[in-house]
């Protein structure tokens, strides 16, 4: 068991951690104690970095992880990440082309394997640390269970260490040693009929479908005065809003406002971003992201259009409002679910507005690090 995590800086699993440390495992290397040469693959497979401004190269990686990338238990829906939502996920700023780190078959010259890094400020109780977020390991299904995603782990770490970055934060829904953290998924139902149709959700016992549709039925426009979209206009008062708000978090980025800027301005079918303004006063701002599944084995319907709530902050109107205003919102940009982790204040509104609740949890982890378990109202980094 944990043939390779026990070989790495992370807790044991089951070891707790006393209150008041924060701090690396590990020591900071310096240049020289880095190796120099990527780490060896199995014969026959070489590294690739990946050109994500190279349409060709950006199409090699959706179309990986299109056919390969995460399931949900039951093997019926897969996510499927657009072209464009990865170029917004992997390219923020201070992104580095050596940190899109592919694997290709040498005779073929096919992409079977992935992991990314993108750098951010991390804010784990109260220090900020430079750090990076590790997404996107995907190893083509052909090539599982052969010790290729702890060489891929490995790589991406040293090419992270020789930029003088030693921690790292991801997301799993597996449990590995050792999550700092652990929530949930719910799911609020904007288009019930077909969610029930794939076996997304099913008829609650006593319900018909004509009752399950009134039940999740939504006003046709947000009903808050100066609800609407984000602009670039809105984004100094936006940014101080989110900003201010992420302190209470003791785990959570710190956006510069360019930073800002990248993750929220909306941007087709990829993020989208709304502000209460009244009198050139934005009072309140939320977002989320765009990230359909495809439905894996159903005659009709080949794509599952979910919203993920993303973040959200209230200084005026009621969190339960403001969000049931992003609900009519993803529904009239034609989303079948709106999906939201129980973590920040999310737990506020989640059963108000008739979210239910998901299966499995999505654990966090904080590479080379130790630290006391966060609870998930403490919690409040969204990886994408
Ligand atoms: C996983 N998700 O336990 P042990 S999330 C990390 N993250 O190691 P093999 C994982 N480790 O037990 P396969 C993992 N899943 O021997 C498995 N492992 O210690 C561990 N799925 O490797 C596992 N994407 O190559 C075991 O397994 C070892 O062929 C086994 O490959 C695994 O992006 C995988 O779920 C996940 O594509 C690539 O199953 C493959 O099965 C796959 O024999 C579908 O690996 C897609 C999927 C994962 C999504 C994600 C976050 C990844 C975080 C990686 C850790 C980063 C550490 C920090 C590095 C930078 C540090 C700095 C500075
Ligand atoms: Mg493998």
């Amino acid at each position: 068991e944990w043939k390779f995590w026990e070989t790495q800086p992370v807790p044991k699993l089951g070891s707790v951690i006393p209150e008041g440390t924060n701090e690396p495992i590990q020591p900071n290397k310096s240049i020289e104690e880095i190796k120099q040469e990527p780490i060896s693959l199995p014969e026959g497979f070489k590294w690739d970095d990946i050109d994500l401004n190279d349409q060709a190269q950006l199409m090699e990686l959706y179309s990986l992880l299109n056919e390969n990338y995460v399931e949900d238990d039951d093997n019926m829906f897969r996510f499927d990440y657009s072209p464009e939502f990865l170029k917004w996920a992997l390219q923020p700023i201070g992104w580095l082309k050596q940190w899109h780190t592919g694997v290709r078959v040498i005779k073929s010259n096919k992409l079977v394997g992935f992991i990314s890094a993108v750098p951010a400020n991390v804010k784990v109780y109260e220090k900020t640390v430079r750090m990076v977020e590790i997404n996107y390991l995907c190893v083509h299904k052909k090539l599982r269970d052969k010790r290729v995603a702890p060489v891929l782990i490995k790589e991406i770490t040293r090419r992270v260490n020789l930029h003088g970055i030693f921690q790292a934060c991801y997301t799993a829904g597996v449990i590995l040693p050792t999550p700092v953290a652990r929530c949930r998924y719910w799911h609020r139902s904007l288009n019930p009929k077909k969610l029930i149709e794939i076996q997304f959700s099913f008829l609650q016992r006593n319900m018909t479908m004509q009752r399950t549709i009134r039940l999740y039925r939504l006003p046709e426009k947000p009903k808050t005065p100066g609800f609407r979209k984000m602009t670039e206009a809105d984004c100094p008062q936006a940014f101080k809003l989110l900003y201010d708000y992420l302190q209470k978090f003791d785990l959570a980025p710190v956006y510069d406002e360019e930073e800002f800027k990248h993750w929220f301005l909306p941007r087709e079918n990829v993020v989208d971003s709304f502000v209460v303004e009244q009198n050139g006063v934005v009072t309140d701002f939320g977002s989320f992201y765009h990230l359909p599944s495809t439905i894996m084995h159903h005659p009709q319907y080949k794509v599952l259009k979910a919203a993920y709530a993303f973040h959200n902050v209230v200084a005026k109107t009621p969190l339960n409002d403001f969000m049931n205003d992003m609900l009519i919102s993803a529904k009239n940009l034609d989303m079948d679910v709106f999906n939201a982790l129980d973590l920040m204040d999310n737990k506020e509104f989640l059963e108000n507005l008739k979210f239910g609740i998901g299966d499995g949890n999505l654990q966090y982890y904080v590479y080379n690090w130790k630290c006391p378990i966060i609870p998930p109202n403490k919690l409040g980094l969204v990886l994408q």
